[in-house]
């Protein structure tokens, strides 16, 4: 049946950021698709309540509340998996934040803040999940990109930047893990509804802009990288590596 190979039964998924927002729609999706949720964000309160909602529902998730940009944190939550026997067969590099202002205005300090959540969080975390991945000779990472990776606006430079890293990173990912069983791809979001865009969302000019400049005159909706997140997580993809593929509605499709 075709429907098998999108099937996640028996997999553990850890997916960072996914108390709220896109990645707490990616992980419901996973969960829905059989995947075990290992359930991540800053706050031990929210990610607590994150997992007991989705319980309440029948979903199989456990916390696991972590700063992504303390690397001590990070290696301890791997450790606290190990010894807890959970193995990491899929890893969703979601978590991100977002800082706009012109790069003239803009302080070094909110430049790393951006550089080091988005894009290096991604590589701690990638790197400890691959040391337990390879010798297991299997593994899914997924790192969230973004239609800026490859398109730039003005006011967010630290963000473009990291997501640009990042879709390089899959890249990097792919070229040194392919080998050993592993597959590293990319989503890249357009412009979803979130929390992080409610700011642009309430803005009539903006609004009107990302409704013009994408094909289908629509933002996206969290839950539509759930078909994307599903097949880079299952075997549907055990060919793909290296690739982000663009949930935008067209965009950078098109001028
Ligand atoms: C912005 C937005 C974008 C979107 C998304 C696009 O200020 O332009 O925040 O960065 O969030 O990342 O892919």
């Amino acid at each position: 049946m075709s429907t098998a190979l999108f099937d996640l039964t028996g997999r553990t998924a850890l997916i960072t950021g996914s108390s709220r927002g896109l990645g707490r729609a990616m992980a419901e999706g996973l969960g829905r698709a059989g995947a075990k949720l290992v359930i991540n964000g800053t706050s031990p309160a929210k990610v607590d309540e994150a997992v007991t909602e989705m319980r309440a529902v029948g979903l199989d998730a456990q916390a696991l509340a972590f700063n992504v940009t303390d690397e001590a944190a990070v290696k301890a939550a791997f450790a606290d998996l190990d010894q807890r026997g959970v193995a990491i067969d899929i890893l969703v590099n979601n978590a991100g934040i977002q800082f706009r202002k012109p790069m003239v205005d803009l302080d070094t300090a909110d430049w790393q803040r951006v550089i080091d959540t988005n894009l290096t969080s991604a590589f701690v975390i990638g790197r400890e999940a691959a040391r337990r991945m390879i010798p297991r000779g299997y593994g899914k990472v997924i790192n969230i990109a973004s239609l800026t990776s490859v398109l730039a606006r003005a006011t967010v430079a630290p963000y473009t930047v990291a997501k640009g890293g990042i879709k390089m990173l899959t890249q990097a990912m792919a070229a040194e893990w392919g080998e050993h069983g592993l597959q590293a791809n990319a989503i890249g979001p357009g412009y979803m509804i979130t929390d992080m865009n409610q700011a642009l969302i309430d803005n009539p000019a903006f609004d009107a802009w990302v409704k013009g400049r994408t094909p289908q005159r629509r933002w996206g909706k969290p839950e539509e990288l759930i078909g994307a997140a599903i097949f880079l997580s299952s075997e549907a993809s055990n060919y793909v590596n290296g690739q982000t593929i663009y949930v935008d509605g067209g965009m950078i499709s098109v001028l």
